[in-house]
């Protein structure tokens, strides 16, 4: 078998990377461990910035997004002083997009099916082979039989658990890691979202963040001691907990229902430097991982994909190296803006188990700042909405 660039991870990443490089000509062969339906059962992001909206128009990708997903102008804050809106139109001259990560992931499927791309699923054993030399390739098990797989070049969108990281030596590789003592509770409902827009809650019994993927389904978080477990939270007991997190206002008039999914995710911040070894590229959570307070984890996989494109497309189209050279400094400029307002919004809405009286009143000021300051409304919604490209 034989490709041009070799795609290891059938995520978001690694679809819309096989997708823009398809419709520049540029061959790719997907190698994805799990099935196309468990793939598209995991609920994860719900939130996209407009560089990835774009970058699904790109694609071709965007007719469903663009017909169901809905705009968000702003976002509340619920704080011991009370609820206030951030408005990311006035501040920052721009939206974000609410239109779940499973939907953008079975578009770029249906998207690939129609230009006939290939995707391999359930494979085993994926290896990646002389990725310092001119003729990298990679291995692995389909079916019960071993597949080589020559290419030119390796895009390695295979998350955080993937096998393409550790690839790269140890002594190449610096890792930068902080995790942080708490974990988020989700849940899916069919029920009427709390509130227009999403709201972030800071809470004397923790975090909770109401938000939604359309008019009849909600998606509902709180924070949680890394020691629970699903099994301890009945439904019940995480709407009780839920209400008394949120505004009184809200919690009073909020529809609530049966779970359709809950799962507990920790929290990490995580970056691999650098993105790139010879001829392998790291994109998306294979190289980073943001917790989830800023929305930000999704839409950096996008921007990856961006570069990495705008690279390879360089490399086949131009002869022109410079920019697959340069790519994780440019990506890492990116992800690094990123991760730290992602840390800031965490540190600033949770409630931390060593947290002392000090730092409860510097968290309160932080939080009274982004009320009344207009400048520190305009530093928050320019990141929510994201650093430009
Ligand atoms: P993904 O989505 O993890 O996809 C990687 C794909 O690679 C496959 N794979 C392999 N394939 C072949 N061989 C191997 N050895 C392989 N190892 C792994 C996997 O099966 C998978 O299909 O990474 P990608 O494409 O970079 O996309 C990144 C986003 O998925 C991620 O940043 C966000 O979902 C992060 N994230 C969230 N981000 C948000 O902005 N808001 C959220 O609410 C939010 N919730 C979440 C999340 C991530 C979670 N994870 C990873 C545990 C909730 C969860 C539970
Ligand atoms: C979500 O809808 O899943 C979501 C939205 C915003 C976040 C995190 C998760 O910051």
């Amino acid at each position: 078998m034989k490709t041009q660039v070799a795609i290891i991870g059938g995520g978001p990443s690694g679809l819309l990377l096989s997708q823009l490089l398809n419709l520049a000509g540029i061959s790719t062969v997907v190698l994805e461990r799990k099935s196309r339906d468990y793939v598209l059962s995991r609920i994860r992001a719900g939130v996209l910035e407009e560089g990835m909206v774009d970058l699904l128009r790109q694609a071709g990708a965007s007719a469903r997004m663009d017909a169901e997903g809905h705009p968000h102008e702003g976002c509340y804050l619920s704080t011991a002083e009370g609820m206030f809106r951030v408005d990311f139109k006035a501040r920052a001259n721009s939206e974000v997009m609410v239109y779940g990560q499973t939907e953008v992931t079975r578009d770029l499927y249906e998207a690939q099916d129609s230009l006939g791309a290939t995707i391999l699923h359930e494979v085993h054993d994926v290896e990646l082979h002389d990725v310092e030399s001119g003729a990298p390739y990679v291995t692995f098990v389909q079916d019960g039989k071993a597949q080589r797989l020559a290419c030119d070049y390796i895009a390695g969108c295979d998350g955080f658990h993937g096998v393409s990281r550790p690839t790269i030596p140890a002594a190449v590789r610096h890792e930068f890691e902080k995790v942080y003592p708490f974990g988020w509770l989700g849940i899916l409902s069919r029920t009427k979202p709390a509130a227009d827009e999403l709201i972030y809650a800071n809470h004397p019994r923790g975090f909770a963040l109401a938000s939604m993927r359309n008019e009849h389904l909600s998606r509902y978080y709180i924070q949680v001691p890394l020691t629970d477990k699903v099994e301890d939270w009945s439904d019940d007991a995480f709407w009780a907990e839920l209400k008394r997190r949120l505004p009184e206002t809200v919690a009073a008039q909020m529809e609530t229902g049966p779970s359709i999914e809950k799962s507990i995710a920790p929290l990490r911040s995580f970056v691999c430097e650098p993105m790139q070894f010879g001829r392998l590229f790291l994109v998306g959570d294979a190289a980073h991982i943001v917790p989830p307070t800023g929305a930000k984890g999704l839409n950096l996989a996008a921007s990856d994909v961006h570069y990495l494109f705008t690279a390879l497309k360089a490399a086949y189209q131009d002869k022109d190296l410079s920019l697959l050279a340069g790519y994780s400094d440019k990506a890492l400029a990116r992800v690094w803006g990123a991760m730290r307002f992602s840390w800031w919004m965490t540190t600033m809405l949770h409630r931390f188990p060593e947290q002392s009286a000090f730092d409860q009143k510097v968290q309160e000021n932080d939080l009274a700042q982004l009320h009344h300051l207009p400048s520190a409304q305009e530093t928050m919604a320019r990141n929510y909405v994201g650093l430009p490209y």
